[in-house]
Parts: C-alpha cells; structure tokens; sequence
C-alpha cells in the first residue's frame, strides 16, 4: 500500500482528452502552472496503443517539472499504468480486481470508485485513495453508478479510512459545498479539460474549494 496524503488530492483532473480544447501539452502545462496536483488519463473509448501514447507524452511532461510532481494515474488500465511509468491506476467495480492488480503491479498506487458503503469498505482494505460519486449528474460517464447528491458523498466520505476525492458535475460554483463532505479535493472532468482557458478553471476550482473567503 502507498499512502497517499490528502495534500496530494487537492485537486484530481480526470483528463478526457476528446474533450480538450488546447493541445495536450498545453493543456498539461496549463493546469499543473495553476495548481492541479493529480491527472487522471480517462480515455474510455480509445485503443491501448493510443492511450499509451499519450500516457508517455504526459509521463515527459511530468518528468521535466522541478519539485513534487503531480500524481499521474492511469483509469481501468494497470498494464499501461505500468508500462509508461504512471504513478498509478484507478479502477472501477467492472474492472480488474484490485487485490489482482496490486499483486501484479505492486508499485502502483491503487484508486477506487466508491457509490456505496461497501464499495467504501472494500476501498479502505484495498485501496490507496478512493472516488467518491457521482456526487451530481454528469453526461461525461456513459454508464452512470446513483447519483449519491452531498449527503450521499458526506456518508461514504465518513466510513472510509483512506483519503478521497469526490467526483461527478463538479465546478467552481459548488465545490465549495463538496468539500463539507469531507473530502480531500474535487476530481474534475468537463469543467476543465473543456474550458478554453483551462488554468482559469483549475484557478477557481481551488480558490473555491481551499480558500476560505
Ligand atoms: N465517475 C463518476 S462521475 C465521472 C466519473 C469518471 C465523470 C466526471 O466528469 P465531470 O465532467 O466532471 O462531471
Ligand atoms: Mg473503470
């Protein structure tokens, strides 16, 4: 097991990049020069060699930046995870069992979804960090788990014993009430990855969830 600090989820962009309006570099560079602390590369529809690819050009990128670097995470997917030098994957109740995973690829961190209370148990045994949601409604996931809403997030957030995120039509307007609930960070996709101005999006998405005003 890896311990994540909660410092380290502050703020999760699940990066689809058919979303992107800028190129993925500047995109990368956009959001780690205003503060993102983790990336998580969800590309559901495209084929393992197209998602390796662009798992090697964010690793580069990632390399080249001076301090603690951003968590890179790798969605469903250990082999390519492991094959490109993420620092870890995410995964699903559908997908590959996590004691399988960890097994096999035990330098990788380990992420797991989280809707439900069992779902919770089982993160906190096997798991590294957890995602919370869908918090909100959200047309960026196909096959949407309940919306679970705040109270839903506020439940879970409390039965786990490993540091989350919470994820699901997250923006700069409520993740201020998302985090009450307890979490570490929001994990973001849409209100980022398609902005124009993506580091204008990070920007508020901290401000509103980790200053006070
Ligand atoms: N898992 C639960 S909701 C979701 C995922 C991957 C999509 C989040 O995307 P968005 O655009 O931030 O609602
Ligand atoms: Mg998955």
């Amino acid at each position: 097991m890896t311990k994540i600090t909660p410092e380290r989820l502050r703020l999760y962009i699940v990066l689809e990049t058919s979303m992107l309006k800028v190129p993925l570099g500047e995109f990368m560079a956009q959001i780690t020069e205003a503060g993102a602390t983790a990336v998580q590369l969800r590309d559901k529809y495209a084929s393992g060699a197209e998602t390796a690819a662009r798992a090697v050009t964010i690793k580069k990128y990632l390399e080249g930046l001076k301090g603690e670097k951003p968590l890179f995470i790798i969605n469903d997917r250990a082999d390519v995870a492991e094959c490109c030098g993420a620092d870890g994957v995410h995964l699903g109740v559908k997908d590959l069992p996590p004691e399988l995973v960890r097994k096999a690829f035990p330098g990788l961190i380990i992420g797991l979804s989280c809707n439900n209370g069992a779902d919770a148990e089982k993160a906190s045994l096997l798991g590294d960090y957890a995602g919370i949601g869908p918090v909100f409604p959200t047309s960026t996931k196909k096959d949407l788990r309940p919306v679970i809403g705040l109270s839903g997030a506020g439940r879970i957030a409390g039965l786990l014993s490993v540091p989350a995120v919470a994820i699901g039509g997250i923006t700069a307007e409520n993740a201020a009430e998302v985090m009450k609930t307890g979490v570490a960070g929001p994990a973001v996709s849409s209100y980022v990855c398609a902005s124009p101005e993506p580091y204008e999006a990070v920007k508020a998405l901290i401000k509103a969830s980790h200053e006070r005003i």
